[in-house]
């Protein structure tokens, strides 16, 4: 015979847990990690991933997850939205106030194509966004179809 004993700390545990669980999820912007790394999915020296969609106030944390003087530099904005260039191997964060795509690359490594893009609300400005794709990618060396593969994920 099975004897099921509950103490009363187990309960109020268990009440205290349900609670939490119940508790109202709260609109707060999301961070969205984007990791450097040598060698990834798609071949080396690449961001992964290497496309994100992600909301107005949202942050992009661009990870140095594995070191090679990597960094995040933008290539294209929305319009309004404020430029930005990281340091070498360290951690960028970058929050995204306007609504549009976004290009960026590492520096040291754009020309073996180490791109990505960010899609923030309604890619308004994607035409604009493809044409300096297209423009960056003819002058890489390799991975010259990364911003495309990344482009090809706006909705
Ligand atoms: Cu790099």
């Amino acid at each position: 015979m099975i004897t099921c004993v509950i103490s009363r700390p187990a309960v109020l545990a268990a009440a205290a847990l349900c609670a939490s669980l119940a508790a109202p999820a709260t609109a707060l912007a999301a961070d969205h990690v984007v990791k450097m790394l040598n060698a990834g999915k798609d071949g080396s020296m690449v961001f992964e991933p290497a496309f994100v969609k992600a909301a107005v106030g949202d942050t992009v944390v661009f990870t140095p997850t594995e070191k090679a003087a990597h960094n995040s530099a933008s290539v294209l904005l929305p319009a309004g939205a404020k430029p930005w260039r990281g340091a070498a191997d360290t951690e960028l964060k970058v929050k995204l106030d306007k609504e549009g795509v976004y290009l960026y690359a590492c520096e040291p490594h754009k020309m073996m194509g180490m791109v990505g893009a960010i899609q923030v609300g309604k890619p308004s400005n994607l035409a604009d966004a493809k044409a300096a794709a297209a423009k960056e990618q003819a002058a890489f060396v390799m991975g010259k179809d990364r911003y495309d593969k990344a482009l090809a994920q706006v909705r």
